[in-house]
C-alpha cells in the first residue's frame, strides 16, 4: 500500500475523529430527553428520524461492541460480490453476466458465527445466507479481520423496487459502508444524489472503491480517480478514502483489506456511524429549537391587556363601583343630618347588595377571603368580557411564543387558552 493511502486514511478513519462512548451516549440521552419533552406538542412527522435514531442506536450498541458491520454498495455490475467473495477467498455470493444478480444481502462474518447472529438477526440477513470466515485452513491469514461482518447489498439503482427497499434500510443500519464503483458508471448521477450526498455526515464511516481499475488503461487510472474525487467533494464527502480495486486479481484488493482490518481493529466504525446520525438528526431539529430566548411576555401592553381583562371577568370594575358608592353610603350615614339618617338607612348598602361583607364587626368573624368567595353575588362575566379574556390571553401568548419555532409558538398558545 503506498504511503500516501495509508496517510489519508488513516486521517480519514481515526485520529481526531475517535467518538468517547460516554460523549455518545450522552447526547442521544438528550435526543431522547428531546423527545419526551417534545410528545405531544410538535408534529410526529417531525420526530421520526429522532425517534428511529433512539432506537436504534440503543439496539445497535446493546448488540455486539465487538463486531463491525460493513457493507458493500452500488450500482448493479459495480462488482460488490465479486469484491465479497475475494475479500472472503471464497465463491459464496453468486456473481453473474446476467443483471441484477444479488436480490438479497449475503453476510460473510470473521470469527465465530454465535457472537454475530444477534447482529445479524437485528440486520435481517437470512441464516441461509449467512457464511462464516473461520477454519482451521486459515491459520491466522484471516485473523486481522476477525471482528468483521461484510455484507453484499443488492444494486441501489435496480429495476427491482424491493433491492432498493432491501439496500435503503440496510444502510440506515450497518456500520461502515464501501461504496463500490465502476469506470463506466462512477459519475451515474443517481449514486451521487440520490445516496453519497446523503452521507455526507458519515465521512468519517465511507469508502469508496473505484473497482474494476483493470479495465482501465494504467495511464488513464490517475485521471478517472481525480475525476471521482472532484465529484466527492461535490457531494461534500471530500477527505474520504478512495481506493482503486481489481476484485478478479488477489493482490487487486490489499489496499481495501488492510483499510477493513484496521477499521475492524479500531472498532470505532458503529460509535462514528452513530454520531454521524446523531449530527443528522440534531441539524433536523434544528428548525423547531433554534430560537432566541424571546422578551419577557409580563412587560409591556399586552401584560396590563390582560390584567385588565382578568379584572373584568372576575367581576372588578362592579365591586370598584360598589366599594365607592358604599363609602359614600356609609359616609353619609354616619356624618349626615342626624334627623334624616334613618332614611339613609332604608337604603341599601352597594356592597351589601354584592354579599360582600362589611366592616369586621369584632369577635371571630372567620377567613374574610372564604367568606368572600361564599357569600359573593358579583354578576358573572358577561360574553364579551369573557371573549375579550380570550384575545388579551391569545396576545400574551402569541408575544411569549414570538420568534419560536412554529410549532412551538402554536403550543404556547393553545396551553394558555387551555384552561379558559
Ligand atoms: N475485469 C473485472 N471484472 C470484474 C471486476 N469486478 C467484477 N467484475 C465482473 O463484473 C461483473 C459483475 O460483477 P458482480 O460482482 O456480479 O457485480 P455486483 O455489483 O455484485 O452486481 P449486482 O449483484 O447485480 O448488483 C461480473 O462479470 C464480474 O466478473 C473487476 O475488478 N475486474
Ligand atoms: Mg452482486
Amino acid at each position: 500500500m503506498s504511503p500516501n493511502i495509508v496517510g489519508r486514511v488513516r486521517e480519514a478513519l481515526r485520529g481526531d475523529q475517535r467518538v468517547d462512548p460516554d460523549v455518545l451516549i450522552a447526547r442521544l440521552t438528550a435526543v431522547r430527553w428531546f423527545l419526551d419533552a417534545a410528545d405531544g406538542q410538535l408534529p410526529d412527522t417531525q420526530l421520526v428520524p429522532a425517534h428511529t435514531l433512539v432506537e436504534r442506536a440503543g439496539t445497535r450498541l446493546a448488540l455486539s461492541r465487538d463486531h463491525t458491520v460493513v457493507a458493500l454498495a452500488g450500482a448493479t455490475g459495480s462488482g460488490k460480490s465479486s469484491l465479497f467473495n475475494a475479500l472472503a477467498r471464497l465463491d459464496l455470493s453468486p456473481v453473474g453476466v446476467r443483471r441484477p444478480t444479488t436480490g438479497v444481502a449475503h453476510a460473510c462474518v470473521w470469527g465465530p458465527l454465535d457472537g454475530a447472529n444477534r447482529l445479524l438477526d437485528w440486520t435481517g440477513v437470512l441464516p441461509r445466507h449467512r457464511f462464516v470466515r473461520e477454519s482451521a485452513l486459515d491459520g491466522d491469514d484471516e485473523s486481522a479481520l476477525h471482528g468483521l461482518v461484510l455484507l453484499d447489498l443488492p444494486d441501489f439503482d435496480s429495476v427491482q423496487r424491493s433491492h432498493r427497499l432491501e439496500v435503503d434500510r440496510l444502510l440506515g443500519l450497518v456500520d461502515l459502508v464501501v461504496w463500490v464503483v465502476d469506470p463506466q458508471k462512477y459519475a451515474d448521477r443517481v449514486i451521487h444524489t440520490s445516496y453519497l450526498r446523503e452521507f455526507h455526515r458519515h465521512r468519517d464511516v465511507t469508502l469508496v472503491v473505484l473497482n474494476q481499475a483493470d479495465r482501465l488503461p494504467p495511464a488513464e487510472l490517475p485521471r478517472v480517480l481525480d475525476d471521482l474525487r472532484r465529484l466527492l467533494d461535490a457531494d461534500g464527502l471530500g477527505g474520504v478514502p478512495l481506493l482503486a480495486t481489481t476484485a478478479v486479481d488477489p493482490s487487486g484488493i490489499t489496499d481495501l483489506r488492510a483499510t477493513l482490518e484496521r477499521t475492524v481493529a479500531e472498532r470505532q466504525a458503529a460509535l462514528r456511524r452513530l454520531a454521524g446520525d446523531v449530527d443528522t438528526v440534531v441539524a433536523g431539529l434544528a428548525e423547531l429549537v433554534a430560537a432566541e430566548p424571546t422578551a419577557d411576555p409580563t412587560d409591556g401592553p399586552t401584560a396590563s391587556g390582560l390584567g385588565r381583562a382578568l379584572a373584568g371577568v372576575a367581576g372588578v370594575p362592579a365591586v370598584a363601583a360598589a366599594v365607592e358608592g358604599a363609602y359614600r353610603h356609609r359616609a353619609a350615614a354616619s356624618t349626615g343630618w342626624p334627623l334624616v339618617s334613618s332614611w339613609r338607612h332604608l337604603r341599601h348598602d352597594p356592597l351589601r347588595r354584592l354579599h360582600l361583607p362589611g366592616p369586621p364587626t369584632g369577635g371571630d368573624a372567620g377567613d374574610p377571603a372564604e367568606s368572600l368567595v361564599a357569600a359573593t353575588s358579583v354578576p358573572d362575566p358577561t360574553a364579551a368580557q369573557r371573549s375579550a379574556l380570550g384575545l388579551a390571553v391569545r396576545a400574551v401568548a402569541d408575544h411569549a411564543g414570538a420568534g419560536l419555532p412554529d410549532p412551538w409558538a402554536a403550543a404556547v398558545t393553545t396551553a394558555a387558552r387551555s384552561r379558559l
